[in-house]
């Protein structure tokens, strides 16, 4: 038994990767990349795992697998699940071949989301000019007139594109040429974009490096940009959403390992899936992003605290509410102080410990930019899941860590403030039960 596994986050029996959700009939499901065979990223398949309330997960036959011979005979990539008059159909990343290396976009249709029968030949062979290397990881959605798709590519040395195609049938495509080219800031290229409207602006989010938000207006001309962030500064990669019967647009990501490849393939498995996150667009064009309220389902013991005040350069550890499946609420007051915040994973003597700390003057929540506006007080909610810790700072950033502790005694909960004094006016712990 692997002590870092997380106990409520999802993990598939060897390695996942990038999720891709979708709603239907009352269930969250998550399709994955997945290496059945082994704990690292190797031939890819369709994992594939559905939940009926986001906290609690159960894992489903694989859902595609390489084809030998096949446009996908190296690898069936990321990409998308759509309906259409009752049927599913996955739009997805072939690789033929690895050496050399080649992406075609695949269709696999199916009449219950378990059982999938494939198109034998790809419904997009060719990139268009001028782009790539990357080309892959088909995005679709439906509009009036018909079906849209945003393909993620390149344009070298200026940075990602999401490439527009249109079809009435998802299976005869027309290029209608980049729906958004981005620069630099965002990375080479588009890994996983994926395209919505959210309150009265459109996101597209794209992944390299981190997965970056882009909010703006979408309109014939295509994607006009007005803001633009990261969804998540730490080990967190290649997220994608659903729209549930509530109309909540809910993101998933890929929750990253930081440790050693042979200490993965030793532990057996590889990867998580983060918590749901509910999306919502904030003032200025800023991507909002909260824990689903589902996972309270989650929360047993309680662990309520008084008002905790610290002095400058004080570190202490709570006397209960310990643990290495948490979850922890913290609102701190107003202050000028420079660094202050949680520690978690802390040995009894705080010689072992992970910091999740606010950076005043780094504006840094742990390592993802972060600002406090003057006299806003600051809410942390963390999830600590044994090697994962997802923190939540006031519903609009967010940084995912992970942490192996050495010792076995890393399990209590503490404050902590730096260049200045800090109080904890509100302070919540739960233990949080299996997922
Ligand atoms: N992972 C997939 C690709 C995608 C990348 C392959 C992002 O389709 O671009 O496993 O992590």
């Amino acid at each position: 038994m692997d002590r870092h596994r997380p106990l409520y986050h999802f993990t598939c029996g060897a390695w996942m990767n990038d999720p891709k959700p979708f709603f239907h009939g009352g269930e969250y499901h998550v399709f994955f990349q997945h290496n059945p065979h082994e704990a690292f990223w190797g031939k890819m398949h369709w994992g594939h795992a559905v939940s009926t309330d986001l906290a609690h997960w159960r894992e489903l036959p694989i859902a595609l697998a390489p084809t030998p011979g096949s446009p996908d005979a190296d690898g069936c990539w990321t990409g998308c699940v759509v309906e259409d008059a009752g049927r599913f159909h996955i739009l997805y990343t072939g690789i033929p071949e690895s050496k050399p290396f080649r992406q075609v976009q695949c269709l696999a249709t199916s009449g219950d989301l378990i059982t999938w029968g494939k198109r034998p030949e790809p419904v997009i062979t060719e990139m268009p000019d001028g782009f790539g290397p990357c080309f892959r990881d088909p995005q679709a959605w439906r509009e009036a007139d018909g079906w849209r798709m945003v393909i993620g590519s390149e344009v070298a040395g200026k940075g990602g594109a999401a490439l527009l195609y249109e079809s009435s049938d998802l299976i005869h495509w027309q290029y209608g040429g980049p729906m958004f080219v981005g620069g630099q800031e965002t990375g080479h290229d588009f890994e996983c974009p994926d395209f919505f409207p959210l309150g009265d602006r459109h996101v597209l989010l794209t992944s390299r490096g981190n997965t970056w938000w882009h909010i703006g207006d979408y309109e014939e001309s295509g994607f006009t940009r007005r803001n633009w962030g990261a969804v998540d500064g730490g080990s967190f990669y290649a997220a994608k959403t659903l729209r549930d019967d509530q109309g909540r647009r809910i993101l998933f990501g890929w929750i990253q390992e930081t440790r050693s490849k042979e200490a993965q393939i030793e532990a057996g498995w590889s990867g998580a899936l983060s918590l749901a996150r509910v999306l919502t667009v904030l003032p200025g064009n800023r991507l909002g992003a909260a824990p689903a309220p589902e996972l309270a389902a989650l929360r047993r013991e309680h662990y309520p605290f008084d008002a905790i005040a610290l002095k400058d350069g004080e570190e202490m550890l709570l006397p209960y509410g310990e643990g290495d499946a948490l979850e922890i609420t913290v609102t701190f007051a107003p202050s000028d102080t420079a660094r202050f915040g949680v520690l978690v994973r802390s040995s009894p003597d705080r010689a072992e410990r992970t910091e999740i700390g606010y950076d005043r003057v780094g504006e840094r929540l742990v390592e993802t930019p972060f600002r406090l506006e003057p006299d806003e007080p600051l809410t942390l909610r963390i999830f600590v899941d044994r090697s994962i810790v997802e923190v939540f700072a006031n519903n609009r950033a967010s940084h995912t860590l992970r942490v192996y502790p050495e010792r076995d005694d890393c399990l209590r909960v503490g404050l902590f403030a730096q260049g200045g004094p800090v109080t904890a006016a509100a302070l919540d712990i739960w233990n949080l039960g299996g997922g």
